[in-house]
C-alpha cells in the first residue's frame, strides 16, 4: 500500500512524464475543470488559439473551450459553444453561427483589438468571419481565473453541466497581440504543437489546477494515434 506521500511523488514524476516528453491533451466530460493557477494582464488586443476534438452530434452540453472571468464581468472573455460558436468580450457577444465540432481536429484561432474592435475566427488556419465594433476602445481587465471546459458565472465558479466542454482540447496558447493570418497558419499546420506558446498564457499542465474526470493523454493533433498515459 502506498502513502499519500508515495502517491503525490507518483503524481509529480507523471505528470512531469507528460509534459516533457510529449505534448499532452485533456479529454474533459460535464464534471471536468481546468483551472488556470495564474492571470491575465489587462489587454487591448489579444489572440487565442487551440485545438479541439468533439462529436459533432449535440449530447447535452454547448461546450466552453475558455472562460476568464473576472470581478466586473464573468463573461469578460469566453469562447462558448462549439455547435454554434460565440464569442464574447467585455460581456458582448459575436454569434458566428459556426460549428466547431467536427469529429476531428479542428485548429480554431480567434483574435480582438480594442482600437476598432476588429475581431476575427480562423479555422485550420483560415479566416472564415471577421468584424469591426466588438466592444470598442475598451479593456479586458487584468485578475480573473481562465478555465478550461467550464463557463464560469462568478470569478472560478458558477458552473453549469450543460455549457461544459465535453471534448478533447490541446494546445491552448493566448497571445497579448493579435496575430498575422501567416503565423495564425504556421500554427495550424504545426503537429508538433510546440510552436503553440502564448505570451501571456502557455498550455504547461503543471500550471492547471485539475478536477472531476479530466484525462490527460498525450495528444496527437494531427489525427494519429495517442497513448494514455495517466487518468486523473
Ligand atoms: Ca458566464
Amino acid at each position: 500500500m502506498k502513502t499519500l506521500r508515495q502517491w503525490n511523488i507518483l503524481f509529480i514524476i507523471l505528470v512531469h512524464g507528460v509534459q516533457s516528453s510529449r505534448p499532452f491533451m485533456l479529454r474533459m466530460d460535464a464534471s471536468s475543470n481546468a483551472l488556470y493557477k495564474g492571470t491575465l494582464p489587462t489587454l487591448d488586443e489579444f489572440t487565442i488559439c487551440l485545438w479541439i476534438n468533439a462529436n459533432s452530434t449535440y449530447q447535452g452540453h454547448a461546450g466552453a473551450p475558455l472562460s476568464y472571468a473576472t470581478w466586473n464581468s464573468d463573461n469578460e472573455l469566453l469562447l462558448y459553444d462549439i455547435y454554434s460558436f460565440k464569442i464574447f468580450v467585455k460581456g458582448t457577444t459575436i454569434e458566428t453561427n459556426e460549428c466547431i465540432a467536427v469529429d476531428r481536429w479542428i485548429h480554431v484561432c480567434v483574435l480582438w483589438r480594442s482600437d476598432t474592435g476588429y475581431w476575427a475566427l480562423y479555422t485550420d488556419g483560415t479566416n472564415i468571419l471577421d468584424g469591426t465594433g466588438l466592444s470598442t476602445n475598451l479593456i479586458v481587465d487584468s485578475g480573473g481565473s481562465i478555465s478550461i471546459g467550464q463557463e464560469q458565472d462568478s470569478v472560478g465558479g458558477g458552473f453549469d453541466t450543460k455549457q461544459a466542454l465535453v471534448a478533447d482540447i490541446a494546445h491552448v496558447g493566448i497571445w497579448s497581440t493579435t496575430m498575422d493570418p501567416a503565423a495564425i497558419s504556421n500554427l495550424a499546420n504545426d503537429c508538433s504543437g510546440k510552436l503553440q506558446e502564448g505570451d501571456i498564457f502557455k498550455w504547461v499542465l503543471l500550471d492547471l489546477n485539475l478536477s472531476g474526470t479530466t484525462e490527460v493523454l498525450n495528444s496527437d493533433i494531427c489525427g494519429r494515434r495517442f497513448h494514455s498515459i495517466w487518468l486523473y
